[in-house]
């Protein structure tokens, strides 16, 4: 066996697109990461965009080792083998009563990545469940290719360009991943997903880690990734050096918005390798 799944929920993942639940977090950890997302937000003085929530781990000490937490990449390995890059981050944050939603999509379609061995760990910081909007699939829809999709830029939408999937998908086929604060699903690349609004009195935070095998190439504009485990024998991208030193708050804030600007705008504005020291 290699990593921490057995046969059975390997067999489960390839079949179904999707594995739920994995107990990955104890509960003091929840809160570190939690406590971390806080701090942003006090620094910022309001609630940061999803947006401005991506690639956190390039700057903060607590998403770094969220994303190269033993248990994460020990189920991570089962999937994708001993050599592991950690690619990109997302927060996905509902707060109560948020009409946030996601449409259904298939992440594959906009991350210009050439091949299939990429999987997503959305770690629950939260309750996440069927009441607070919690992501939903459908099974084995990772076996049909990539399907057409449209931009909607719909108003609550939490995806940038409100990007769906152009087929219809019927409640019938939808299965809630429901999770509790501490516990993670993986899910494959091209399977077809979303979530709803959250229709509780709770909040509900997901962070998703996107991790994949180093023969995978990218086309256009990259930043850094981790190499999380074992070796990069193929050098498609750049590694990040360590750790950051985020003991600054406001300077790793600083920092991590001009980051997450330039993963959205495909813009390089950072001098110098992450994982260094900057201001
Ligand atoms: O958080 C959600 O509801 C969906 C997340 C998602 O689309 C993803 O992780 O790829």
């Amino acid at each position: 066996m290699i990593g921490s799944l057995t046969s059975e929920q390997r067999s489960s993942y390839e079949n179904d697109g999707i594995l739920f639940p994995i107990d990955v977090l104890s509960p003091a950890e929840v809160n570190r990461m939690k406590d971390g997302l806080a701090a942003i937000e006090s620094c910022l003085d309001r609630t940061p965009k999803t947006e401005e929530l991506h690639q956190l781990f390039l700057n903060f000490r607590w998403a770094y080792d969220l994303v190269t937490h033993p248990k994460v990449l020990d189920a991570v390995e089962s999937i994708l083998g001993p050599d592991i890059l950690l690619w990109a981050t997302s927060v996905f944050a509902k707060p109560p009563r948020d009409p946030g939603f996601i449409s259904w999509h298939q992440d594959a379609t906009y991350w210009g990545l050439d091949s299939g061995s990429i999987t997503t760990a959305w770690i629950a910081l939260s309750e996440s469940s069927t009441e607070n909007g919690c992501m939903r699939v459908v099974r084995e829809s990772h076996k049909q290719s990539i399907q057409p999709h449209k931009e909607t830029y719909g108003d609550h939408n939490l995806l940038s360009r409100g990007q769906e999937i152009a087929v219809e998908v019927t409640e019938e086929e939808a299965t809630d991943v429901v999770l509790a604060p501490g516990q993670m699903s993986l899910h494959h690349v091209n399977i077809v997903h979303g979530s709803k609004a959250n229709f509780s009195d709770k909040p509900r935070i997901g962070f998703a880690a996107r991790y994949m095998t180093p023969s995978v190439k990218q086309r256009g504009f990259q930043q850094p990734v981790i190499l999380a485990r074992g070796e990069d024998r193929f050098g498609h991208f750049e590694h990040m050096v360590g750790p950051p030193n985020s003991d600054d708050l406001a300077i790793a804030t600083r920092n991590h918005l001009r980051t997450a600007r330039e993963h959205v705008t495909g813009i390089r504005e950072t001098a110098g390798t992450y994982g260094q020291s900057e201001e």
